[in-house]
């Protein structure tokens, strides 16, 4: 079985990065931390390999000494390692600057959960059923019979409730719900962690919000909603990728809306987009044709041209989508 090899792996490995995706959600950093927790456990020597700092709305996880910030010329540091591990990471780009530290060490592991996953490393442990890496590696701890003490539970209780928004989305299967309840049985404290992963925003997000909310417009009576923002706008508010967070639900939470899509103009004539569906559509395969991925209620991909260019080419796809 893959979970046994993975742990096999792990066994036998003295060095051990751990990756997550670019720009590292609750998801991937939560799963990063708990497993580099569990690693140090069992003695390993761990590096957490970032490529940007922690977000504010993480920086109350444990484990942050484990973790250290990519800058150019490290990959040296990290030649002597004897296994990498991917985590939440779709596909090899996602890794960003990181991937040439993945490709060159001796072993590497892939764990996530995207459906749209290319199985780019040694061992490939996907499941695209499951609500997130957190509840993947709660999985694998409990086979390794590790013991999960608070810090690893604050970490994973994290993961899961950010992918799930809080146990709200249809990804909530009743072993999330038991999860959930074991990582609480060692202490998590649920308000807290809520607080700081959903109630927390940074002024220059709420300031940003209103420029979203002005751009909003509506395709194919209502069932298509974008918000868009640009370039000089962030500049303007000094904000920053972090604060486009989720800013994508402005138009999920309109009634009728089947397809949000939020655009984020980048300095590089590319535009940042992120894509939510509230029903049928799977917008990872949308978000494929534009070389993205994801899952199909919730996916993103960059696209090259202006936002008018962007939006045009994206709506058109949607509405052919829409017709099928
Ligand atoms: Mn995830």
């Amino acid at each position: 079985m893959m979970v046994d090899k993975l742990i096999l792996e792990m066994k036998k490995s003295e060095n051990i990065v751990i990756l997550p995706h670019i720009q590292a959600d609750g998801d991937g950093l939560g799963a990063s931390l708990a497993l580099g927790l569990a690693l140090k456990k069992m003695s390993k020597k761990v590096k957490i390999l970032l490529e940007e700092p922690i977000s504010f709305t993480y920086e109350f996880l444990p484990g942050k000494e484990l973790t250290q910030l990519y800058s150019q010329g490290i990959e040296s540091e990290f030649e002597k390692y004897d296994l990498a591990i991917a985590l939440d990471t779709g596909d090899i780009e996602r890794l960003g600057k990181r991937a040439p530290i993945f490709e060159k060490s001796k072993v590497t592991i892939n764990i996530d959960h995207h459906n749209t996953n290319s199985e780019f490393a040694c061992f490939n442990y996907v499941q695209a059923g499951l609500s997130s890496v957190g509840e993947m590696m709660y999985s694998l701890l409990d086979i390794m019979e590790l013991n999960i003490d608070k810090d690893i539970a604050t970490c994973l209780y994290t993961s899961i409730i950010s992918d799930t928004g809080g146990f709200r989305y249809s990804n909530t299967k009743p072993d999330t719900h038991r999860i959930a309840a074991e990582l609480i049985d060692k202490g998590v404290d649920v308000a807290e962690i809520s607080r700081r992963v959903f109630e927390t925003n940074s002024l220059e997000k709420i300031k940003l919000m209103a420029h979203a909310i002005n751009s909003l417009q509506l395709y194919e009576d209502g069932k298509i909603a974008i918000i868009s923002i640009g370039e000089q706008t962030m500049k303007d508010e000094g904000a920053t990728e972090d604060d486009c967070n989720g800013m994508v639900n402005i138009g999920r939470d309109i009634q009728g809306v089947e397809v949000a899509i939020m655009l984020r103009e980048c300095d590089d004539n590319s535009v940042k987009v992120n894509l939510r569906s509230n029903g049928y559509l799977d917008v990872s395969a949308i978000a494929n044709q534009f070389s993205g991925g994801g899952h199909k209620k919730a996916s993103g991909c960059i696209v090259k041209g202006s936002l008018e260019e962007v939006k045009i080419k994206l709506v058109d796809s949607i509405k052919k989508a829409l017709m099928d």
